[in-house]
Formats: C-alpha cells, sequence, structure tokens
C-alpha cells in the first residue's frame, strides 16, 4: 500500500547554488546527500516533514553525474524542474508486482538501491499520465548499539 509522498524529485544543474536557494528561499536544511553512481546523480534530501507512516517526505534535488543518466538526458531536453514524484510502501516489491499486472510497465525487474539505502523502482511516465512515478521503501532503522 502507498501511504505517503516519500519525494519529489527535482532536477537542477547544479546542486550547490540549488541547495543554497532553498535554504535561504524557503529554510529547508539538507538533511542527506550522496552520490549515486548506478543512477548518475549527486543528490541532497531536504526533509520537509515525517508522515503517519513513521517515513517523512523529502524533497529531492538532483545533479546529473553524467550526460547520458536519466536525469542529464531530461535536463538537456526540457531544462530545470521536477522530473519525477515518489510514493512510499512498506513493500515495493509487492507494490510493484500489482501495479505490473495492472498493465503499468515497471522499469526494473528487481528494486535497485536508492537514497539512504532505500529499495525503489520506476513506472514508465508514459503509462502514468506523463509522470515518471518511484516507488521506495525506506531502509530499516539502523539497529541500536548496546
Ligand atoms: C523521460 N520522459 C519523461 C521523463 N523522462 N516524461 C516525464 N518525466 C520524466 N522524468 C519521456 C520523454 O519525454 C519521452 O517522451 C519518453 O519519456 C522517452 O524518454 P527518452 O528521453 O527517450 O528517455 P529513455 O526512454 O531513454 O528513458 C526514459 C526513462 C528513464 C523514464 C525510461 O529516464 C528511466 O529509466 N528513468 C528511471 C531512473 C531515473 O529517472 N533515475 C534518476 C533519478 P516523448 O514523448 O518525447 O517520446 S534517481 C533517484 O531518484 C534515486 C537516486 C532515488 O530516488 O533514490
Amino acid at each position: 500500500m502507498l501511504t505517503r509522498i516519500d519525494h519529489i524529485g527535482i532536477a537542477c544543474f547544479d546542486l550547490d547554488k540549488t541547495v543554497e536557494f532553498y535554504r535561504a528561499t524557503y529554510g529547508f536544511e539538507v538533511f542527506h546527500s550522496e552520490v549515486n553512481e548506478e543512477q548518475g546523480v549527486r543528490e541532497a534530501m531536504l526533509k520537509i516533514n515525517e508522515t503517519s507512516d513513521g517515513g517523512a517526505s523529502y524533497l529531492q534535488l538532483l545533479e546529473p553525474t553524467r550526460e547520458d543518466s536519466a536525469v542529464g538526458k531530461w535536463l538537456a531536453k526540457n531544462g530545470e524542474g521536477v522530473h519525477h514524484i515518489a510514493f512510499g510502501t512498506a513493500d515495493v516489491d509487492g507494490d510493484s508486482e500489482a501495479i505490473r499486472g495492472k498493465g503499468v510497465r515497471v522499469l526494473y525487474d528487481e528494486p535497485r538501491t536508492g537514497s539512504m539505502g532505500s529499495r525503489i523502482t520506476f513506472l514508465h511516465p508514459k503509462d502514468c499520465h506523463g509522470v515518471l512515478t518511484e516507488l521506495v521503501t525506506a531502509a530499516p532503522p539502523a539497529a541500536e548499539e548496546h
């Protein structure tokens, strides 16, 4: 079951400048940043709020690390802006299979690694009324040290 907007992915040319815009304009701070080489992005997660399912909603700012990445290609064609929306679920495997069964193309056979150790997959935008849609299961909280 999809229980939150996990994040909105925003493509940008310069991550540092865009982070500074969101900080100076809205007061949003970087909660986490990383490079995901498989996806070809450098990203910053800005936490907006906690959600009733125990998760949270973020803005995800994305700068491509290479021109032939999904975000690099999209930026070259469209310029900066909203790139995708991501829904959070406790069960990305089950939900993606159920959605595949409804005739929507799921882009990965198995979920891949996303931000902060999450497991992610994508639905083809042409099957989702023009919206690239991601499904996310957040990583479990780190085990407490004893
Ligand atoms: C492409 N299209 C989009 C789109 N990207 N439509 C809406 N939103 C987008 N973001 C449209 C194009 O305009 C084109 O339509 C058609 O889809 C084919 O696009 P293309 O430019 O020929 O590109 P493809 O087919 O090579 O790739 C598109 C596809 C790709 C969606 C399959 O971008 C992909 O695999 N995306 C999933 C991975 C991803 O986006 N990773 C970056 C975020 P027309 O009408 O012109 O034919 S990584 C991330 O977000 C992770 C780190 C995380 O959340 O943790």
